[in-house]
């Protein structure tokens, strides 16, 4: 399974997708998507046949306004069909601008009110634990979305516990809807913050989908929870969208996906 091929499409239904039904946070979403697609197809325990099934591996959105990086990774991987994405943000679709309620197959929670998803993690992550069951948890989260202090009671409460089923990571692009992270909320040294907290930590490139596979797998064989530090670009695949913060809500004319699309070499 080519993963770069895999992001370089899902970047352009992302695209399309944004520019067909007017929804925002398309830089959002390009952050997070090679995260989604090593996750998705290289390390996570899921069957699109049997989404509910009981030893399955969970991924919880924390930044929930990249709900269409979600969406677009299950459609890829089998969940849905693709065609579906299209109804993202529309009246009444299952496939809202922040994971709701009534979410598709293969979304775990909603999300979009940030600084939950870590906490509810630690929650379930426990209970499998308890059981002993073989289920792995892996959380994102945005690096504005580390500003909400529920984040740091969950990430006390899970190296307290031992969490060993768990990886949370932080998409680290420096950006978030109104301007610099670190301007906002100052949040480097960022992984010994995690080590102080009693995390194993590792920091990496966001886009080399080999050291996140290498970083996932390691993370399995550690007794205690992982936050992955991932540096990233808001954008990251589109040049003119690269680092630029206007594409937090920017919306792509049609002649930007097709430029879109070329810079992603497809046809
Ligand atoms: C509790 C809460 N406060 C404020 C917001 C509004 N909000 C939406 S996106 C965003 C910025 C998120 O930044 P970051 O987590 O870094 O994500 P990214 O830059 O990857 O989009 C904010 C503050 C929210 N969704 N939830």
């Amino acid at each position: 399974m080519d993963i770069t091929a895999i992001s370089a499409q899902m970047r352009h239904t992302l695209c399309d997708v944004s520019s067909k039904t007017k929804t925002p946070h398309l830089g959002s979403c390009l952050s997070a998507i090679d995260i989604l697609s090593v996750l998705y197809w290289k390390i996570m325990r899921v069957d699109p046949q049997q989404p509910n099934a009981r030893d399955r591996d969970y991924f919880l959105l924390g930044k929930g306004h990249a709900a269409s990086a979600l969406y677009t990774t299950l459609a890829y991987r089998g969940f849905f069909d693709i065609d579906a994405l299209y109804e993202h943000g529309q009246t009444n679709s299952q496939f809202e601008e922040h994971p709701g309620v009534n979410a598709p197959a293969g979304v775990e929670t909603v999300s979009g009110s940030l600084g939950h998803a870590l906490s509810l993690a630690t929650g379930m992550a426990l209970s499998c634990k308890l059981q002993n069951m073989p289920n792995h948890f892996y959380v994102l989260m945005g690096d504005g979305e580390l500003n909400e202090g529920t984040v740091w009671e969950a990430a006390m409460f899970a190296a307290g516990k031992q969490l060993d089923n768990l990886v949370a990571i932080v998409d680290f692009n420096k950006l978030q809807g109104t301007g610099e992270s670190c301007q906002i909320m100052h949040l480097e040294p960022l992984e010994k913050k995690w080590a102080a907290f009693g995390w194993h930590t590792i920091r990496l490139d966001g886009h080399d989908t080999g050291a996140l596979e290498s970083a996932l797998k390691e993370a399995k064989l550690i007794s205690k929870p992982v936050c992955i530090v991932a540096d990233t670009v808001k954008g990251k695949g589109i040049s003119f969208m690269e680092n630029d913060n206007n594409w937090h809500y920017r919306i792509p004319n049609s002649d930007e996906v097709i430029m879109a699309k070329k810079e992603l070499g497809l046809q």
